[in-house]
């Protein structure tokens, strides 16, 4: 029997076998684990608004917003009872087949967001036969998702702030149910850091200000998604060939050893993208770009932010070949991309330059 036949033939299951269908449910949807908390405020709201007093949210403001709610999911849904919190498995291996540039792994195949909505409606339909109400995100609400996730024993909330679970590691999506239902709850995870701190040691910026607390200002990952304008000068050597996102602090992660790979081909890269170049990114117009980020997390950065991006990762590469096409993005109409460009080509003629005057020297 199917957790969706469940559903249909019998409402009056009790809510610990309403659970054991929807657990089944979410398997089949090919969710990698699914639990579920008592819908109270967030543990770590208060950290949370220090966290925001402190100005670590950058210009993402709309985390301020929505502060009451974002802690505590019963203002988001008056009639929630639980907090159903699912893991999905993006996993693709552990090398990335293309050369001169990296995106960060949530983002190499199509837009979880998109695959994901219709497997949360399926499961909340499921629901709705008990007479649920719900409401459901993944990423896009405003709900601490780890927060919950760790209440929910989905995973536990590493000093890289990532929620981490022993077998999958850190490379999984998160999504969330505010259920009216009174569903069995789930023990909370518990926090298995012990005296690493790996990801604090490798990230390239110093971002993470101490465990648990990431100043986004600082993380390549806002700077190259969700930031709209310039990449300060200080981080933009430390951006190196990240053209999107950053995974260095998911990367080191121990519990990564553990990590399976992801059944989820439609995570996975396509050839299309992979065969790309840098080159052919510099090259891109609004249309291009617009047609190969489509179904891609990656179009969340906006032609002009992957420009600016593009330009950093060409300043960066050492490749005076790139110098012509730099030299028609310094003069784009748009100032973020022509700034960015202007500045590859001076650290690419100092580099070079830097670079014959050691040549020199050693009599080459
Ligand atoms: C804003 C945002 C960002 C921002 C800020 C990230 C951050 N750490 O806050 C930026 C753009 C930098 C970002 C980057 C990334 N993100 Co993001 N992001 C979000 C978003 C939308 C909100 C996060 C948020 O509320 N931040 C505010 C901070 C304060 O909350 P928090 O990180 O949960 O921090 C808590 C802890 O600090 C905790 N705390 C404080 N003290 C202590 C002490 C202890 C002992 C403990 C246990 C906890 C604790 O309290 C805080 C409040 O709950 C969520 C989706 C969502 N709605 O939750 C996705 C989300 C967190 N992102 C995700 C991903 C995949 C990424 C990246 C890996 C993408 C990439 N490769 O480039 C990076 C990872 C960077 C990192 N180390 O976090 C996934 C993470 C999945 C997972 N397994 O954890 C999420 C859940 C999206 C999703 N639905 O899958 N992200
Ligand atoms: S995503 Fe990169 S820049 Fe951001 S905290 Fe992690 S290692 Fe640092
Ligand atoms: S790298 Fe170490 S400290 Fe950081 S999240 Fe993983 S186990 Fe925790």
């Amino acid at each position: 029997m199917t957790a969706d036949s469940v559903a249909i033939t019998d409402t009056s299951l009790d809510r610990d076998e309403i659970k054991v269908g929807l657990s089944r449910l979410a398997k089949e949807l090919g969710f990698a684990k699914c639990g579920v908390a008592v819908a109270r405020e967030a543990p770590h709201a208060a950290a949370f608004q220090q966290w925001l007093a402190e100005g670590f949210n950058a210009t993402m403001s709309w985390l301020a917003r929505e502060f009451e709610r974002r802690c505590d999911p019963r203002l988001v849904m008056s009639k929630t009872r639980s907090v159903i919190v699912l893991a999905t498995n993006y996993f693709q291996g552990s090398t990335q087949a293309t050369v001169g540039w990296r995106v960060a792994r949530y983002a190499w195949g199509r837009d979880y967001h998109e695959i994901l909505k219709e497997r949360l409606l399926r499961l909340s339909n499921y629901l709705a036969q008990f007479g649920g109400h719900q409401v459901w995100y993944t990423d896009t609400g405003p709900v601490l998702e780890r927060d919950h996730g760790s209440l929910a024993g989905v995973g536990w909330q590493g000093k890289s702030t990532m929620l981490l679970d022993r077998e999958l590691g850190t490379w999984f999506f998160l999504s969330v149910i505010l259920t009216s239902l009174e569903l069995r709850p789930d023990i909370p995870s518990v926090e298995r850091c012990g005296r690493c701190t790996r990801c604090i040691d490798v990230c390239p910026t110093g971002a993470i200000a101490t465990p648990w607390r990431l100043d986004a200002r600082r993380c390549l990952a806002f700077l190259t998604i969700e930031n709209r304008g310039p990449i300060p000068l200080e981080f933009r050597e430390a951006l190196g060939d990240r053209i999107f996102g950053c995974d260095d602090c998911l990367e080191v992660c121990p519990w990564n050893r553990f990590a399976k790979l992801s059944q989820e081909a439609a995570f996975a890269m396509s050839t299309e993208l992979a065969s790309l170049t840098l080159e052919d990114f510099l090259d891109l117009d609004r249309e291009a770009f617009n047609r190969l980020f489509k179904e891609s997390p990656v179009k969340r950065a906006k032609f002009e932010g992957f420009l600016r991006n593009a330009c950093v990762v060409a300043g960066n590469s050492g490749k005076l070949s790139l110098l012509t096409r730099l030299e028609r993005l310094a003069s784009s109409e748009s100032a973020l991309v022509a700034e960015h460009a202007q500045w590859a080509i001076k650290r690419l003629t100092r580099h070079a330059f830097s670079r014959r005057r050691l040549q020199i020297a050693a009599g080459k």
